[in-house]
Parts: C-alpha cells; sequence; structure tokens
C-alpha cells in the first residue's frame, strides 16, 4: 500500500476513535516526544480527548516542549478498557511502550498504530508506519501532518524540529538526509525556535555535570582485538544532590567522536536493577543494531541498545566485566557479520 495510504488510513482511524492513548517510548528522547507532543497539541487544538502514557518522566530540559506536563508516567493512572486506539510513537518494539504486557494482552479488543523509524521494528501494530530511511519519527509525523492537511504551527513545528535535531545530532550523523533538511527549513518557515531548542538542549549543563562526565570518560577503555570503547555510569556516579540522571544525557554520542574504533559502548546501571548498552558507530559496515538484537535490543544501524536484568549476572564477576566478556563471545560468534 502506498504510504500516504496508509497515513490516510491511519488519520482516520485517529479521528474515529472515542479515546486514544498516545505512547511516548520509556527514557524519552527528543524523537520520541517531538512527534508525540505535536500529536498530542494537534489533537487537543481540535478538541479531541486523548491521553499521553511514557513510563519514565522527561528530562527537565524538555520542558519547552508544548504539553510536556500532560504526559502521564504512572502506569497505574492509564486503564487499557477506557481506551479503544493505541498509538506507538518511536517504539521500535512492542517492549519499548511500557505497556507491552497489558497491550498484548489487550490486542483482540484494541487498535494498534505503530509510528516508527527503526529499522528492527517488527510491524507489531494494526496500522504500521514505519520508515526506517527516514531520519526520524518527527519526520514521517511531518509527511503524516503534510498529507492530511495539519496545520503546523510554532509549536508543532519546534517539537518536530526538536526530533529531526535529536536523531540527527544536529545534521551530523548518518540519518541526515536531503529530506531532513528540506523538512527542517519548512519547520523553520512554519516558526519553529531554533533558539528555544539550542538553549534548552545544547547549553543545559552546570559544573557539577561536567566534572561527572570528565570521570566517565577519563573510565574509557579500549578493548584491543576488537577495537572498540567502552565506558560504564554507576549507581554511585548519581549520589551528589547536584547531579540528576539526565546530565548525562548526550554522553554517549559525545563518545561517538572518538575517531578510528569500530564503535563505542557505554554501559550505565539503572535505578531498576538493569544495566543498560548505548552503541554507536559511525563506520559504514558495522551494524551495531545487530550487536543489540544478540542481548534482546534494537535501534538502527549507527546506533543502538539493550537493556540486561543485572541478577542474571551472579555475585562473582562485576556486571561491567560481565557484560563486555559477553559482547566479546558475540563477537567471536558473529566476527565475520559484524566487523
Ligand atoms: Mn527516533
Amino acid at each position: 500500500m502506498p504510504t500516504s495510504q496508509t497515513e490516510k488510513q491511519i488519520y482516520k482511524t485517529i479521528d474515529s476513535s472515542l479515546n486514544p492513548l498516545l505512547i511516548s517510548h520509556e527514557n524519552p528522547d527528543g524523537d520520541t516526544l517531538g512527534a508525540s507532543l505535536a500529536l498530542s497539541y494537534h489533537l487537543t487544538s481540535k478538541g479531541k480527548k486523548h491521553k499521553h502514557f511514557c513510563l519514565n518522566q522527561p528530562a527537565d530540559y524538555f520542558s519547552y516542549l508544548p504539553h510536556i506536563e500532560k504526559i502521564i508516567t504512572d502506569q497505574s493512572e492509564i486503564d487499557l478498557n477506557n481506551h479503544d486506539l493505541i498509538i506507538a510513537i518511536d517504539c521500535g518494539s512492542i517492549n519499548r511502550t511500557g505497556l507491552a504486557e497489558n497491550l498484548t494482552k489487550a490486542k483482540n479488543n484494541l487498535t494498534i498504530i505503530n509510528i516508527d523509524h527503526h529499522y528492527s521494528n517488527d510491524n507489531y501494530g494494526h496500522y504500521n508506519l514505519v520508515s526506517p530511511t527516514a531520519s526520524s519519527t518527527s519526520e514521517i509525523m511531518y509527511k503524516f501532518f503534510e498529507t492530511n492537511n495539519v496545520e503546523v504551527d510554532k509549536y508543532i513545528a519546534t517539537a518536530l524540529l526538536t526530533g529531526i535535531l535529536s536523531d540527527t545530532m544536529n545534521f551530523t550523523n548518518a540519518a541526515t538526509t536531503r529530506d531532513s533538511l528540506k523538512i527542517a527549513s519548512e519547520l523553520l518557515k512554519f516558526g519553529a525556535r531554533t533558539g528555544q531548542i539550542v538553549n534548552n538542549l545544547m547549553q543545559n549543563k552546570n559544573v557539577f555535570a561536567l566534572k561527572l562526565w570528565g570521570k566517565i570518560l577519563s573510565r574509557t577503555e579500549i578493548q584491543p582485538e576488537y577495537n572498540f570503547a567502552y565506558t560504564a555510569i554507576a549507581r554511585e556516579d548519581f549520589l551528589s544532590s547536584a547531579i540528576e540522571r539526565e546530565d548525562v544525557d548526550g554522553l554517549v554520542n559525545f563518545l561517538s567522536s572518538l575517531q578510528d574504533v569500530n564503535f563505542i559502548l557505554v554501559l550505565s546501571e539503572e535505578e531498576d536493577d538493569t544495566i543498560k548498552g548505548s552503541l554507536r558507530t559511525t563506520k559504514e559496515n558495522i551494524d551495531v543494531a545487530k550487536i543489540a538484537q544478540a542481548f534482546g535490543g534494537g535501534g538502527h544501524k549507527k546506533a543502538a541498545g539493550f537493556k540486561i536484568e543485572k541478577k542474571i549476572m551472579g555475585e562473582t564477576i562485576g556486571w561491567k566485566d560481565f557484560i563486555i566478556s559477553a559482547i566479546i563471545n558475540e563477537l567471536n560468534k558473529t566476527k565475520s557479520q559484524l566487523l
């Protein structure tokens, strides 16, 4: 089916829904928030009842995005029986919605719309607007608005531009395309506030945060055999009251500016007793999504991630060493395809 037909069908489905639930992925980034808040803002301006869920509280520096205060982060406030439609936005798999278990159970009574650009997306929705060649889900949302003649005002434009800038790392990574630049230019025409985006997303660090970056960066090691760089963020790093979790956002992308390594890996000990792994590469021939998939994760060829429960690692060996040796094992197995 041509994309524009899917876009129209999805718009109609949303229009006829009584109470849609928008979902941004867990640990939300600028793209999932930009795309979903643009849609939420549009629905509100049409007087359409809806709710918006995200498992984790968005970082404070996103507070300039329209309607961000309406996001519900408490799962107990969401009753799927009250909704006839789910719109998952920028969720590469249903697991990233934070409601996977409930959604799978309710799948027969609910319609699921899946709007995303992760190439590992398995089209889990009843309607799938999935385009792995798009820079961001915000770009897909822009085209969706265009096809359906949705008016893009300065608030929607600012939200969508936030998503495009986030996922292209300010037009520096491989996701940057002619389309993403063209759409950004159109968003500026519609009044997107670049100053606001830059002030909030790039100039948001205090001196304690920079010192923590220094500490984490100084732990970086190079794995000699496969030539990848890695570092780890521990829970103890956040004991100081002057430091928040969100202060290390951006560190993974910063580390990927490292020259002459095959890929970089940042491990982070999370509050929920899992270890999050973030992978980045700038190398044409390396697909980090494949490495992430080996650990139950996913993502893009150039940027991917996974999560591992700490309890499966046992007590005898530290979590960092455990994961690094598991990665090396995986690379040993799949050497020829990965590197
Ligand atoms: Mn995205």
